[in-house]
């Protein structure tokens, strides 16, 4: 009798216990199950092309000049930013104003096997053999701000950057139309005494600039160029040739025109340094239209600049994507832009983003 008790009340056991477990089971269940299996099943199967594709993240070899100017400093901030807010990882590098550094990072990119290269080139000649490395390895190569001359324009894809050349006509444009009521009242309008700050020798704004400003003044003969001279897109050198220029030919220069700002803003502390009037005794035009040059305007040191935008890194970064998304890209990008007198500069300050 005991015996069939115990195992009546083995079975009874039993039972509670997997009677227990099958409940909880299914109540415990019922949720992780439900969360898990997307992750698990159904997600890795369905899509796994899709998805490596959207995570790889696409990767961009940038060679910059180096950090030459404001124009410079900000462009580079544009080109980081905009690479972070589009999931582009990039790979930058600094060739401090030097052609065979960007040539070595080029090559370097290539090595590493980047998608695309892009660079802004210090110079515009010299660059084919590391072109044609480049499109040997199949990467893309895209030109921003400044271009190359290469025979071969099939050695880079598109170009995102400013007309150079109407940047120097919209500069020599303003000067023979606001000379006449800016210049100090002692001087004639026989000869205007001209010189110019070039920038980098061999760079494209400063063939371009040169260009484009000479165009315009070939009209109006009593304009002329007295001096014409790099200063490398820098304040120091703008500054060092200023001084020069103001030792030999010193109460005679009646303007000044700089290639870029920075130029402009170091010629103004030699032409003080000398006992002048910037903006008065010598009336200066630049171009790039930074927050310095309004600054100098404000202070009515600087009379007019030329817009260049350097915030190029969101057209830069559509135009990697859409390269990779095999898109035909428009062989040349050209930037809008403006002219801003110093009558202008107090309104326009707060607007400027660089
Ligand atoms: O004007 C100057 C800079 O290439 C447009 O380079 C650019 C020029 C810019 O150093 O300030």
């Amino acid at each position: 009798m005991s015996k069939i008790f115990r195992v009546i009340a083995l079975l009874l056991v039993f039972a509670m216990i997997f009677g227990l477990a099958a409940c909880g089971g299914s109540a415990q269940k019922s949720e992780p199950a439900q969360t898990e299996q997307p992750k698990t099943e159904a997600k890795a199967d369905e899509k796994p092309a899709e998805t490596q594709k959207a995570d790889k993240k696409i990767v961009l070899g940038f060679s910059q000049i180096g950090a030459e100017s404001e124009w410079r400093t900000a462009n580079t901030e544009s080109i980081k930013q905009a690479a972070a807010e589009a999931g582009i990882e990039l790979k930058f590098s600094d060739a401090q104003q030097k052609q065979e550094n960007q040539i070595k990072a080029i090559r370097s990119f290539i090595a590493q096997k980047v998608d695309v290269i892009a660079f802004s080139p210090v110079v515009e000649s010299g660059w084919e053999t590391v072109l044609q490395e480049a499109k040997a390895a199949n990467i893309p190569v895209i030109l921003t701000d400044r271009a190359v001359d290469v025979k071969d324009d099939s050695l880079w894809v598109t170009f995102i950057g400013s007309d150079f050349v109407e940047e120097g006509r919209r500069a020599a444009k303003w000067l023979v139309e606001n000379y006449e009521k800016l210049k100090n009242p002692d001087k004639t309008m026989d000869t205007i005494n001209v010189v110019e700050l070039q920038g980098t020798v061999g760079s494209a704004p400063a063939i371009d600039r040169k260009k484009g400003f000479e165009e315009v003044l070939k009209d109006y003969p009593n304009y002329k160029i007295i001096k014409s001279q790099t200063g490398d897109f820098t304040r120091a050198k703008g500054k060092e040739v200023m001084e020069a220029f103001l030792k030999s030919d010193g109460k005679n220069i009646d303007v000044l025109f700089a290639h870029n700002d920075d130029m402009a803003i170091g010629a103004i502390q030699a032409i003080e340094e000398y006992g002048l009037k910037p903006g008065k005794d010598i009336i200066i035009v630049s171009i790039d239209a930074v927050k310095g040059a309004f600054e100098a305007m404000i202070a009515g040191k600087l009379n007019c600049t030329v817009e260049c935008s350097p915030l190029l890194g969101p057209q830069l970064m559509q135009a990697v994507k859409d390269l990779m998304a095999g898109k035909e890209l428009p062989k040349r990008v050209v930037v809008e832009e403006g002219v801003f007198p110093a009558e202008v500069a107090e309104k326009e300050f707060p607007n400027r983003k660089y």
